[in-house]
């Protein structure tokens, strides 16, 4: 009989044997959000710079329906180069897991199986959200869902304007997910620093988003996340006006060519990348890395806090 319970990669065991801080990554930025052959390099990339912080990358994704924590090199490239990778959210990882599957973990089954593996910190791009015809399609990411029911802080650079942000913000705040900016309270839109909407709170260092991990543990009031809000600097966003050509021709091919589903966030990002001759993507892996770098931070001073 097979077994199903979470697999972890070497070197996560030795860290956590150790008490050194680790840090989650999710796998559906490598194999649906990147295009080839860009994305095996970018995912390497986020995990040295996770090292290069302080903290051991645990990178979580699906090998022949075994959940995985801590992906080794051959496997990240498989899941980057493979064409039949399934796309994982949390209400699909016992089904992949029968089928024996491959797949990739979205924000929303990364941190449910990070929070289970009793790790406190994730870096990703953008979260998924609302989106734009939300009150006709129910479109609505299972991201928001799981991280109301899931103990775990998000760095991430907003929600991408292929959404409706703001109607994203309100659900968060209904579902009761924290939601704070880093050194801002302008929530940033992913390529844009500032995505158009406020939010209530900032968190300034690590060391002060570490002290939110221990007051939530010690509160015991809230079990949901925090979704740590990382803008860009403005001189690094994607041109404003790039950015909302590209928005409009992107939604405009998404109706006439009826994508709808769990198609729409990879097409639209696939759109953009090619659309913008590559700036899209320059600006993407660049706010991946910071947030990647933010994360590792946070977890070292979580870590340290706990000694
Ligand atoms: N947003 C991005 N890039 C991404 C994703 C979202 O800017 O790659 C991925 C994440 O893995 C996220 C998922 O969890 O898409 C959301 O997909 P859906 O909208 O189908 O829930
Ligand atoms: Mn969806």
């Amino acid at each position: 009989m097979t077994d199903f319970a979470i697999r972890y990669g070497d070197h996560v065991t030795r860290a956590r044997r150790d008490g050194r801080p680790v840090v989650a990554l999710e796998s559906t930025i490598i194999s649906h959000g990147l295009p080839h052959p860009d994305n095996l390099r970018v995912a390497r990339e986020i995990e040295q710079t996770v090292r290069d912080n302080g903290a051991e990358p645990a990178t979580i994704g699906m090998i022949g329906g075994e959940i995985v924590v801590g992906l080794d090199d051959a496997q990240v490239e498989h899941l980057a180069l493979a064409q039949d990778v399934a796309k994982l959210s949390v209400r699909d990882l016992a089904i992949a897991a029968a089928r024996r599957a491959d797949g990739a973990t979205t924000v929303a089954a990364t941190s449910a199986i990070a929070a289970a593996a009793g790790i406190g910190v994730f870096a990703t791009g953008g979260l998924g959200g609302v989106h734009r015809e939300a009150s006709v399609t129910f479109d609505e990411s299972a991201d928001l869902t799981a991280l109301a029911r899931t103990p775990i802080v998000v760095v991430c650079a907003g929600v991408k304007s292929i959404l409706d942000v703001g109607a994203t913000l309100e659900r968060l705040e209904t579902l009761g997910v924290s939601v704070a900016g880093y050194r801002t309270t302008r929530f940033p839109g992913f390529f844009i620093t500032d995505g158009g909407f406020d939010v209530d709170w900032q968190l300034d260092s690590p060391e002060q988003v570490a002290d939110f991990i221990r007051a939530r543990d010690e509160q015991r009031v809230t079990e949901g996340a925090l979704v740590l809000a990382n803008p860009l600097p403005r001189d690094e966003q994607l041109d404003p006006e790039l950015h909302d050509r590209t928005l409009e021709s992107g939604l405009r091919l998404l109706s006439e060519q009826n994508i709808t589903g769990k198609a729409v966030t990879p097409f639209l990002l696939s759109h953009f990348h090619s659309s913008t001759e590559g700036k899209s993507l320059e600006t993407n892996i660049r706010i991946i890395l910071r947030n990647s770098a933010l994360a590792a931070r946070i977890a070292v001073a979580a870590t340290s806090g706990s000694a």
